[in-house]
């Protein structure tokens, strides 16, 4: 810590979607708001796209501490089959302890822990004494199911019997809950319910959302209608890379899809992508690539073939269907490497993005005002889906979403839809509004801006 400026410990856990808020965070804390920034990491990386992220921060960011975490062995045999990233939240879960002493001679003035770890986290943190705070790294509509979701098991004998009425917010349909929360034994579940469980414990909360994107969540939750004597939540979204030069720092790493874009007309391309996770089933990538070659409309689309990026071999020509890649040259670029979305999204050309809803993405598109076409798939994205078509920032065709990958979307259907919502004047200009409100509200006397200075203040004191 130095001076009075407040030392803030961040504690991301796997996967992208967690890494990139809480990297935003810091950039956000260090730069804009005067903290001292020390990020948790724990070596490898999941995938490979956290790892360059990682790297990236800290030479971008000198400012920006590594803390590094050596996990205590962990033997994964005991869930056969679990997701990579799932593993990687337990693995850190059983080794929360350990953070007590790498944090105890910090200096800390607080620590803010990814929402994966919160109820082993938290105790830690009281023991030594250190403030702590939990950043929901989705939706403040998933913050609040979150918090509810304990009470609805109980007076529910332990089971989703149907959709779940949130008090003070709305209904989740049940076909939204995350799938995994269906199965109370599911491991994913009981991490949630005891992060959701003991959220009442942590001193704040920060959520990547903004109040003209979810005022009904948010002040329910700070109503305490959500759940009796929850913390203060403090909305601090959408959280973006700051000072992010247009399109530069792409164009620097030599990646031609920057240059292709800056050769299309202004808000006519479809940007395509389910995010970093997981991979689309070989007949909807076919079905998708038919759909959008008959659109017409220039299109900008992300494939992904595996789980973890470091696993992808999958010939781009063999998944997509023979002669396709020719057939559509010059009108689409098809890519399997990591592309600089937040970038991408800010680019004039784009005029659509189909996305699979990982909350990020959702608030990248809120933050560049681009219409989202919500192809939510698993996990919380039905319920981030929901926010995009309530806020004005989309429209979702709930029929297309899918948790399994026996229903295939025709190619066809694809193509009716894309051209529909790119002419739909009124889609396109709701989105521009949501867009205008996130960006007033992060910036320098925003709301978001003013949550964040009010959480800063308190670390200070
Ligand atoms: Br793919 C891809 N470039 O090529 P989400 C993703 N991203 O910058 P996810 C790129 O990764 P969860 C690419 O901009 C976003 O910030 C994207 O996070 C970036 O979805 C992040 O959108 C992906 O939250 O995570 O990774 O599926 O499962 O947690 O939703």
């Amino acid at each position: 810590r130095t001076g009075d400026r407040p030392h803030v410990i961040l504690l991301p856990s796997a996967g992208m979607g967690h890494l990139v808020p809480f990297s935003r965070l810091a950039v956000a804390l260090s730069s804009g708001h005067g903290c001292d920034v020390s990020v948790v990491a724990v070596l490898p990386t999941v995938s490979a796209a956290e790892s360059r992220h990682l790297q990236g921060l800290l030479d971008a960011s000198p400012a920006v501490r590594r803390l590094d975490l050596h996990l205590a062995p962990f033997d994964e045999s005991e869930f056969p089959g679990a997701d990579p990233f799932f593993l990687r939240f337990e693995a850190m879960r059983r080794s929360a302890p350990l953070l007590g002493p790498l944090l105890a001679d910090t200096g800390a003035s607080a620590l803010v822990t990814d929402i994966a770890l919160a109820s082993v986290v938290i105790p830690v943190a009281k023991e030594i004494h250190l403030p702590c705070y939990v950043l929901f790294t989705a939706s403040a509509a998933m913050l609040s199911f979150c918090a509810y979701f304990p009470t609805y098991l109980d007076t529910n004998a332990g089971r989703v019997v149907g959709d779940v009425d949130i008090p003070g917010v709305y209904r989740i349909p049940k076909a939204s809950i995350p799938q995994a929360l269906h199965d109370p034994n599911h491991l994913f579940t009981r991490q949630f319910v005891a992060n959701g469980q003991d959220l009442a414990k942590a001193d704040g909360v920060l959520v990547n959302t903004f109040d003209a994107l979810e005022l009904e969540a948010v002040t329910a939750l700070r109503q305490g209608s959500v759940a009796a004597g929850f913390p203060p939540v403090f909305s601090v979204g959408p959280l973006v890379t700051v000072n992010l030069p247009a399109g530069e720092a792409a164009k620097e790493s030599g990646n031609d899809y920057m240059y292709w874009l800056d050769a299309q007309p202004a808000q006519s391309v479809v940007y395509v992508s389910f995010g970093s996770r997981k991979a689309i089933s070989r007949d909807q990538v076919r079905e998708l690539a038919i759909g959008l070659e008959a659109s017409g409309q220039p299109f900008l689309w992300v494939v992904k073939s595996t789980v973890v990026d470091r696993d992808d071999s999958a010939e781009l020509s063999e998944l997509l269907g023979e002669g396709f890649l020719e057939r559509v040259q010059g009108q689409g670029f098809v890519t399997k490497a990591w592309v600089e979305q937040e970038e991408v999204l800010k680019h004039e050309s784009i005029g659509l993005f189909i996305s699979h809803c990982g909350w990020n993405s959702v608030t990248e598109a809120a933050a560049s005002g681009v219409p989202v076409l919500a192809w939510p798939r698993f996990g919380d994205q039905r319920v981030n889906a929901g926010v995009v078509a309530r806020g004005g920032l989309g429209v979702w065709v709930e029929r297309w979403s899918w948790e399994g990958e026996e229903d295939v979307v025709s190619g066809e259907e694809i193509a009716e839809k894309v051209k529909a919502v790119m002419a739909d004047e009124t889609v396109r200009k709701k989105a521009a509004s949501v867009g205008e409100a996130a960006v007033k509200e992060f910036a320098d006397g925003g709301t978001s801006y003013r949550s964040l200075t009010e959480f800063v203040r308190r670390c200070r004191d």
